[in-house]
């Protein structure tokens, strides 16, 4: 299973998207997690009816319960970070954000971050692009957003891909970020095998080695022969750049080794005098 195939890869965390009880042994994952001493984290986007954005009280209560189960199931299994699109729906609106919603959406993570201290689990929120969510596209508004929740628990996670859509200059909005960085995705613009694509990730590690970056850096590719439908469908994945993913796997951990490797030799040459 993909848990075992993370593990031989060489990778220390493997992230789930959504946790479908229905759909796995919850309690068997968490413990093969551990016995292959593989981290878990888990992302979601929220649905329409239960936007914590939305002005609609009802659908914003939804959306608090949502992300109140949603906490414990992680610490439930083991997992020690929840991150995504937890702040609004995971869509493509058709209207602006307002600052009622904007409030509401404040309130309810802020909320949400309480939880997750207590459960020990690291609260994180991936800023996204315009087709994805209308409220949090940019770091600057992350870190804004953040600030007015008043918590110390709730961290950005940030993604190459959004990045390089909505960045003017995605290395200084990781400078800007700093240590409000709790968690990182590795994504191509196509969002397929790492350096098929514009992003240039020398400027990306020389930055995450500037802010002393030292949590996890995931890879995350899509195609429709691995991920789910309905994510597949709202991250508008309408062709695949890939359908074998253990290739896939080896390839992007070689990379993101290499392109450390290369940023960490870059600061010695360029420390001489
Ligand atoms: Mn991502």
């Amino acid at each position: 299973m993909a848990l075992n195939r993370t593990a031989e890869h060489g990778y220390r965390t493997i992230e789930f998207a959504y946790l479908r009880p229905e759909r796995f042994n919850l309690d068997r994952l968490a413990k093969l997690a551990q016995s292959l001493d593989v981290e878990i984290g888990v992302t979601m986007g929220l649905p329409v009816d239960k936007d914590i954005s939305s002005e609609d009280t009802a659908a914003v209560s939804a959306g608090r319960q949502m992300l109140a189960d949603a906490v414990r199931a992680v610490r439930d299994i083991g997992g020690n970070k929840l991150g995504g699109i937890l702040y609004s729906a995971h869509t493509k609106y058709n209207r602006q954000p307002t600052k009622k919603g904007w409030d509401n959406s404040v309130a309810a993570i802020a909320a949400t971050a309480d939880i997750a201290k207590d459960a020990s689990v690291d609260l994180v929120l991936e800023i996204v692009n315009r087709f994805e969510t209308n409220l949090l596209n940019t770091t600057a508004q992350g870190l804004k957003f953040i600030s007015e929740t008043g918590s110390d628990h709730v961290r950005l996670h940030l993604d190459t891909f959004h990045m390089n859509i909505e960045e003017a200059n995605p290395a200084a909005a990781i400078r800007l970020a700093g240590d409000k960085i709790g968690y990182f995705h590795i994504g191509e613009s196509n969002r397929g095998y790492l350096g098929d694509g514009v992003i240039n990730f020398d400027l990306i590690f020389d930055a995450l080695l500037d802010i002393d970056y030292k949590r996890d850096i995931v890879f995350e590719s899509f195609s429709t022969t691995v991920v789910d439908e309905g994510l597949s469908l709202a991250c508008a994945i309408w062709r695949d750049t890939w359908t074998e993913n253990d290739p896939l796997a080896a390839h992007a951990k070689r990379y993101i080794e290499l392109k450390y490797q290369d940023a960490k030799r870059r600061r010695v040459t360029n420390a001489r005098p």
